[in-house]
This record gives structure tokens, C-alpha cells and sequence, in this order.
């Protein structure tokens, strides 16, 4: 970071636009002064008196006297802040050019009253919350995931994360390393014992056992973590007419492609962003895949093929009384020529497919699910009705499952980033369990192998942890969080 890290910074914290209350945040080292002379009057024109969080109402006027706002200060004494640093945050009224005048305010009495107040990047305050230690890293991407939340399933894993949930397992994991690294350590250095009975002695391999299971644990933890975070995106394929437009505007409960008994009704995308209790699932409707001259139509169906390569899942639609069984990779109809050329070059290998026999109550046929017959990319297959709804409830069901959620709602909010630190710390787990297991074990090679688990463990909760590595997480904070 360019600027320094102990400059006091000020930032609107509230959202753009206009709003019942807007907020400024200011925090920095010993603010007390600059806080009195943000309150230097009130409302009665009278010396105010601040005191720790309590409110007291304040007018705040410009450099001639002129009126800007009055609403509430707030004053926190370091330690006791958000970030550590002493704090204050002026509640005003909520509008764009009220919080920009009472922001300049601020910053220009800042000149005389608060040396370096400058306006804080985002993430900042969160970042000196951090580096305060106030919370850890872990806890600290929770509040930005918090915020993002789009699903109360995903705000209230975050905000497990936040209280933490995530970093207290992780620290037990990594105690239990230390734990282990520390016997064996103290005995490397007494090179009479034989290696293998120093493991025996300490019980190497259980505690490491024990140690492994409970990375399993927190591994699949935060794989369901990730999950919420990211939430799936479902792609609709089909030949024209199998409903898949009908589909899409089911799951949605609103009219938002439309439907019609012509093939080729629908040309663009049309996507949609939805909560599957509580998974974030975008769905895209798309084109129908067939042999046609129409160069509008044929557009349509690029734009189906690359939204198929970036889905966590394709929706196959069929007719169902379409005869063909359930594919173990995307099939098309004959009549889909044109398609499958296409299709064979655009679907990765691991995308599931779950084939959707729809109008089932044009057939008399009961709803259902298959479960997937084999193993692959196949995800097995649900009979339907879009427009009864028989066999909705089902398809829910199954994205569930297949977004790789069980029946219990994620303990806690997870990153790409943990996942990673987590697999890596797995690695070298596995490593120290292969070298306890040799007949001729070194003692060294071991103990690394868990230095080096615990390096990894800790970099998630930011034990250790790279300046650029800070500059990413919270580069991609909001301003004044
Ligand atoms: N009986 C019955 N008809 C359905 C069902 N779902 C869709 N349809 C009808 O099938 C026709 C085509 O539906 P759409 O949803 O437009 O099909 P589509 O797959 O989006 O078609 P294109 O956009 O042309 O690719 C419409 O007349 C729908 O009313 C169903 O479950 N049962
Ligand atoms: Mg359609």
C-alpha cells in the first residue's frame, strides 16, 4: 500500500444514493482532539461534551458558518473500535450532496485539527481491523461476504465466519500440529533414541490420524462453504418447444421469457439469479439447439454453446416421451446434428448434465427422479411438468444435491483461497503420514512436513500472511468498510 498505514482516513460508509441516514467514518491514532472539534457546538450553539458511545445530537457548519447538516456523533476510544484506532462516525442525512459537503468538511478540518487525514481505500478500516487485531484474516473476508451475501443461508454462514467458527477449527487443526511438531522436535535432538520408537513413544501416527480426520472434516466444511459463496450457474439446453423457456419462468415464479408453441421462440440468453434455499443458482435460458439457415437463430445458438462452458450444470430438456435413456455425456437428437458438432467442442468433460423429461402431464406420466445410473457426468434424470408444477419440488431437490449441498445448511462461508490452503496443507499431511510409515522413518522430514501443513493451515486465518496477498482481499472491499 502506497499510503501510510497510520494516517487517519475518513470515508462515506454508507452505500451510494440517497438513504434515510448516510454515515462517516473517520478512524486514526489519538482522534479525541479532532472529535471534539467535530462537535465543537450543538444544536443550542453550546460547547458539547462527547463521550464514548453515546450519541450527541451536532449541527456541523462549513468554513463561513453556513449550515451543512445536523445529525449524531459517535465517538470510540481505541481499543474499543472496529479497527483498533479511535474512531468517530458522524450520522447525517443521506443524500449524495449532503455526505459530499460533510465529507469535505471533515477532510478540511482534518488539515488543521488531524495531520494525514486523507480518504481511506477500500477495505481499509477492515484492514486495520486486522492488523490490530481485532479480528483474523478468515473473519475479516466474512465481512465482505457478509455484505455480498445474496442468500440468508450464505449471510448467516458468513456471519458464523465472522464470530469465528471457521478460524476457531482451524486453530484447533493447527494446535494439534504444533502439538505433534513439538515432541518430535524435542527428541531430534537426541540422536540415541532409534526414530521409530521416538514415533511409537509419542504416538505419532494416532495423533496424526486424529489430525487428518479432522482436515477432512474441515476440508469438506469448506468445500460446502464455498458452494454458498459462489452459488451454481444452470444452463437450460434443449431442442425448440421442449419448454425450457416454460421451465426458467416455473423456477422463477414470473413471466420472464416467453412461450410459445413455435420453435425457435427464444434467441437470446435470458438469465435469471434466484435463492434455492438458500443457494445462490443463476439459471440461463437459451436458444433451442437445432439444423437452422436463420442467421438470428443461429446466433442464439453460439450464445447457448459458450453459456454451456462456463455452467456448473446443464439442464437438458427432453420431450417425455423422447425414447432416448439418459446419456453418461451430453447426446443429442439426430434431428440436432448441427448441435452436436458444436457441443462436443464446447462441453467440458465434467459438466453434469441432468436431463429433464418435461410435460409429463401430457403423457398421464407420474413425476420423479432417476438417480444417476452411473458414475460420470451424468447426474441422472427428473420427470416433469413446467406448466403443472408436478415434479418441481423434485428438481429443486436434486440441484440441491448436485450443488454438492447436504440437508444441513454450511457452518460457515468459505474462499477459493482456503480451499487451496487447505489442499496444500493436506499434501504435506500426507507426506509426514507416508515418512512415519517408512521402516527407516527420519525424524526431520517428518517434523517439516508438518511445519510446513501448519504454514499453509495459518495463512488462512493470516497467521502468516504476504503484503500482496492483504492488498488483494481487501482491494475488493467496499469504500468505508
Ligand atoms: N403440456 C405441456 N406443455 C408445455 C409444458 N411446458 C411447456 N409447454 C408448452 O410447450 C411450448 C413450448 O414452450 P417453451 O417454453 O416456449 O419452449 P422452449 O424450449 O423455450 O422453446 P424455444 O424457445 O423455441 O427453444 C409452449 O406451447 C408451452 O406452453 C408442459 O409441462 N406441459
Ligand atoms: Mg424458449
Amino acid at each position: 500500500m502506497a499510503t501510510s498505514e497510520r494516517d487517519p482516513i475518513a470515508a462515506i460508509a454508507t452505500a451510494p444514493g440517497r438513504g434515510g441516514i448516510g454515515v462517516i467514518r473517520i478512524s486514526g491514532q489519538q482522534l479525541a482532539a479532532f472529535a471534539k472539534v467535530l462537535c465543537a457546538r450543538g444544536s443550542g450553539g453550546q460547547p458539547q461534551l462527547l463521550m464514548a458511545r453515546h450519541a450527541t445530537l451536532v449541527s456541523w457548519r462549513d468554513a463561513r458558518g453556513e449550515p451543512i447538516d445536523r445529525g449524531i456523533m459517535l465517538w470510540f476510544a481505541a481499543p474499543h473500535s472496529y479497527t483498533g484506532e479511535d474512531v468517530i462516525e458522524l450520522q447525517g442525512h443521506g443524500g449524495p450532496v449532503v455526505m459530499g459537503q460533510l465529507l469535505a468538511r471533515v477532510l478540511e478540518l482534518g488539515r488543521a485539527h488531524a495531520p494525514g487525514l486523507r480518504l481511506a481505500e477500500p477495505g481499509e478500516f477492515t484492514r486495520r481491523a486486522f492488523l490490530n487485531g481485532q479480528m483474523d484474516l478468515a473473519q475479516a473476508e466474512a465481512v465482505a461476504d457478509l455484505i455480498d451475501a445474496s442468500t440468508t443461508a450464505a449471510a448467516r454462514a458468513a456471519m458464523r465466519a465472522l464470530e469465528g467458527r471457521f478460524s476457531d477449527q482451524i486453530n484447533t487443526l493447527v494446535n494439534a500440529v504444533i502439538e505433534l511438531r513439538a515432541l518430535i522436535e524435542a527428541t531430534i535432538d537426541f540422536p540415541e533414541e532409534d526414530d521409530v520408537d521416538v514415533l511409537a513413544h509419542w504416538d505419532a501416527q494416532g495423533r496424526l490420524d486424529a489430525i487428518r480426520s479432522k482436515w477432512a472434516q474441515l476440508l469438506e466444511g469448506a468445500r460446502q462453504g464455498l458452494r454458498l459463496r459462489q452459488g451454481m450457474t444452470v444452463v437450460l439446453i434443449g431442442a425448440p418447444n421442449v419448454g425450457k423457456s416454460s421451465l426458467l419462468n416455473a423456477l422463477a415464479g414470473q413471466d420472464l421469457a416467453i412461450v410459445s408453441p413455435l420453435a425457435g421462440t427464444t434467441r437470446d440468453r435470458i438469465e435469471h439469479a434466484f435463492d434455492v434455499q438458500g443457494l445462490a443458482m443463476t439459471l440461463v435460458d437459451t436458444a433451442g439447439l437445432r439444423e437452422s439457415i436463420d442467421p438470428i437463430e443461429r446466433i442464439g445458438m453460439e450464445r447457448t454453446l459458450a453459456a454451456v462452458t462456463r455452467a456448473d450444470l446443464v439442464l437438458e430438456l427432453v420431450e417425455a416421451d423422447d425414447p432416448a435413456p439418459p446419456a453418461d455425456r451430453l447426446e443429442l437428437a439426430p434431428s440436432m446434428d448441427y448441435a452436436r458438432d458444436c457441443l462436443g467442442k464446447h462441453l467440458p468433460a465434467q459438466v453434469p448434465v441432468l436431463r429433464v423429461r418435461n410435460k409429463i402431464d401430457r403423457d398421464g406420466l407420474a413425476a420423479g427422479i432417476d438417480p444417476a445410473p452411473r458414475l460420470g457426468a451424468d447426474a441422472g434424470q427428473v420427470r416433469l411438468s413446467a406448466q403443472t408444477g408436478a415434479g418441481m419440488a423434485l428438481l429443486l431437490e436434486r440441484l440441491r444435491e448436485l450443488a454438492g449441498l447436504s440437508a444441513v445448511e454450511p457452518e460457515f462461508i468459505a474462499r477459493e483461497r482456503h480451499l487451496q490452503a487447505l489442499l496444500v496443507a493436506g499434501e504435506h499431511l500426507n507426506s509426514a503420514d507416508r515418512e512415519a510409515r517408512e521402516s527407516l522413518p527420519a525424524l526431520e522430514l517428518f517434523a517439516e512436513e508438518l511445519r510446513l501443513a501448519q504454514a499453509q493451515l495459518g495463512s488462512i486465518t493470516g497467521e502468516f500472511s504476504a503484503d500482496d496477498l492483504l492488498g488483494t482481499i481487501f482491494g475488493r472491499f467496499c469504500i468505508g468498510k
